[in-house]
């Protein structure tokens, strides 16, 4: 469906106000964005790519294959069966390739780090021991960087692994989860190589049938997130510090007019940290004051935006989809890129403006754009290359505009390590009040919002999901795009807990959190697999990760990254709901994905188009799995004794959960 600046028949409309604000101003109406874009195609897209059965996997089609057509299978006799799960896999290799180029690198910087070849430091030494005992890597009597030099070694030997031993990070996982894929042999080997085998068995001529093609893909996927996804988590936090929550502000609002904008938009923290560093120093400072600007703002966007947030509270811009719109205020002195969803459109919309975009990572360059190489090595220095190149830019702004009444609270920063702290306590950290408060009902499940902005949906999407869970008592874990979205809609604060039913109220008042808690980037939904691990070993709700009355949605689904994370969840034992699936062409693979899977992993994918559907069914699909756990009784008497009601009224306290627990540096 096309989207309008203006609103046109058929068009999605723009709900999020800053981003109208900035369209409809003088300076911004010469600038193209991908609304203008969706509009001026005026067509809808093909159906063979929507529905997953164009095959360009070899040079004698393209072919084109419509299902139950006997004609109409490839040249070379494959079903579109075959044709969509090739493609799917090949998106879950994509997706996964690019969670795991991103952890490599970070790999390779905490090794620096650790040698002391980096201006960063070895922070978290808790978790550095913690993932010592995983990797049996020994601590007594050891300095920590010598212990992290050995971690970071054998953490880098996991992505090009060749023998037969899977991941390290596997032994996390619930034990009977474990079993699972050891009995389908799915377990990852080398991250890499799960990568290659997934590109090789779908080439033309290897795996013909969906549902082994399906086995390396889950094989695929569980490397991304158990094994490249939840090293770069976990390294990160190392070395730039576990998030504890934070109070920050975030949309196009945090801009400033007095200061030099300079906007971070990619994935690699590396980068981020390292600018963050140098905005400090004085000379920098003093080149600001020069060119006559109170300061420098540095702000996020994207994933980038969601790593210097958690850790750092640096406000972020924008999303996905606002990352034109930040460039329309015209008040943006350089929009600083690495890699991954950075629109190319980018560089087109900055000509309008004084805004440099500068590229820093020799795998992502873009045309019209500076190229400033960041060096690890000499980060500090690099950095301030690229904010000089910023701040000079400040005297060459013309006119802007800042909505800057958009700009909304957020508390962030909630790691699986800070969720434990709170509700547990500082001493006795633990999930167990989380774990009774959904067995007695106050909370009824957790529902995870992740993943990027699409035009595809109104950009309340999220929004509109998040509200119908936390209303219904659902606790809301977001990340990613989705989790700056919830923020821009004001419901990431402890005050959003007027929106939920009054179980979540109770227990987040208690506790002092928000009923959406951010949990970080695109990279940090490994976080919410340690998280769900956690409540299984608990006690209390089953036996393993599909027992638990939990569901994920990527309801604005763009990146290919969103489909590795959601083959991960699944093969975990979580079930997903995506707004549509590029496989719907192919009838039996789709039913596998949607049906056949449970059989497999006690998960499926679920489609459901608008977003209170997908609310809907992420309740109904909690209360099953409650059913199943015998503990739908509870609830009822939550939702209707009126005793309880009472009791819920006068705020006397919830369970177990903790008061002594919130570590807030809010
Ligand atoms: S940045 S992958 S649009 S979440 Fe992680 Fe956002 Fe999706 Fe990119």
């Amino acid at each position: 469906m096309a989207s309008s600046r203006n609103g046109c028949e058929g068009c999605v409309d723009i709900t999020c106000n800053s981003t109208k604000q900035v369209l409809q101003q003088d300076i911004a109406k010469n600038v193209k964005t991908a609304y203008d874009r969706i509009e001026a195609r005026g067509m809808s897209a093909c159906l063979f790519g929507s529905g997953g059965t164009c095959c360009r996997h070899c040079n004698m089609g393209p072919c084109q294959i419509i299902d139950g057509v006997d004609d109409m299978i490839g040249i070379c006799g494959a079903t579109a069966d075959t044709v969509a799960a090739r493609n799917f896999g090949r998106v879950i290799a994509a997706g996964t390739a690019a969670h795991t180029d991103h952890a490599r690198e970070m790999v390779k910087g905490f090794i620096a780090t650790a040698k002391g070849e980096t201006p960063n430091e070895i922070k978290d030494v808790k978790k550095l021991h913690m993932l010592a005992e995983i990797f049996g890597v020994e601590t007594e009597g050891r300095d920590k960087n010598e212990i992290a030099v050995e971690i970071g070694e054998l953490a880098l030997a996991e992505f090009g692994s060749q023998d037969d031993n899977t991941l390290t990070m596997l032994k996390r996982a619930p034990a009977k989860r474990q079993e699972i894929w050891k009995q389908l042999n799915v377990g990852p080997r080398g991250v890499d190589r799960e990568v290659v085998e997934m590109m090789h068995r779908t080439h033309m001529g290897v795996d013909q049938e969906y549902k082994n093609i399906m086995l390396q893909g889950s094989r695929c996927a569980l490397a991304d997130g158990w094994g490249s996804s939840m090293l770069s988590t976990e390294l990160t936090d190392i070395m730039f510090g576990t998030p504890v929550p934070r109070r920050a502000i975030v949309d196009l609002g945090v801009l400033r007019d007095d200061q030099v904008n300079i906007t971070v938009h990619g994935h690699e923290p590396l980068l981020a940290e390292a600018l963050c560093l140098a905005a400090q120093e004085e000379d920098m400072l003093a080149l600001a004051k020069k060119v006559g600007a109170k300061g420098i703002n540095l702000t996020g966007v994207c994933c980038t935006g969601n790593e210097i947030l958690m850790r750092r509270g640096i406000p972020v811009a924008a999303g996905f989809v606002q990352q034109e719109m930040a460039l329309a205020t015209g008040a943006v002195e350089a929009m600083v890129v690495d890699v991954q969803c950075i629109m190319q459109s980018v560089a087109e919309v900055a000509k309008n403006f004084h805004t440099d975009i500068i590229t820093t990572n020799y795998r992502a360059k873009m045309p019209d754009s500076i190229h400033l190489q960041f060096e690890e090595a000499d980060a500090l220095a690099s950095a301030k290359k690229i904010l000089t190149k910023a701040i000079n830019n400040y005297k060459k702004r013309g006119d802007c505009f800042i909505p800057e009444e958009t700009k909304l609270d957020v508390v962030v920063g909630f790691s699986h390590e800070t969720i434990n702290k709170m509700l547990g306590g500082t001493f006795r950290g633990s999930y167990r009040p989380l774990n009774d408060n959904i067995i007695n009902g106050r909370i009824r499940g957790v529902g995870v919002i992740v993943g990027c902005d699409n035009y595809k949906l109104a950009d309340d999407t999220h929004e509109i999901i998040a509200r119908e869970l936390i209303k219904n008592d659902v606790l809301v874990l977001a990340t990613g795009c989705a989790a700056t979205s919830l923020g821009r809609a004001g419901l990431v604060q402890p005050a959003a807990i007027e929106h939920a039913g009054p179980g979540l109220r109770e227990v987040c008042e208690t506790v002092g959190m928000p009923p959406v808690l951010h949990m970080g980037s695109c990279v940090d939904n490994s976080r919410i697999l340690i998280a769900a691990t956690e409540m299984v070993r608990e006690g209390g709700l089953g036996d393993d990760i599909s027992d638990l009355p939990a569901i994920g949605t990527a309801p604005l689904w763009m990146s290919e990254k969103a489909v590795a994370i959601g083959q991960y969840f699944v093969a975990s034992g979580a079930q997903v709901v995506f707004q549509n699936l590029p496989t719907s062409g192919a009838k039996a693979f789709n039913n596998y994905l949607l049906e056949g899977m449970m059989d497999t992993y006690g998960a499926v994918w679920n489609v459901a188009e608008k977003p209170l559907e997908i609310a809907k069914l992420m309740i109904e699909k909690i209360d099953q799995k409650r059913a199943a756990l015998g503990i739908d009784k509870q609830r009822e008497r939550v939702l209707f004794d009126m005793e309880m009601r009472r009791d819920l009224g006068t705020g006397s306290g919830v369970g177990d959960v903790g008061c002594t627990g919130p570590q807030h540096n809010v």
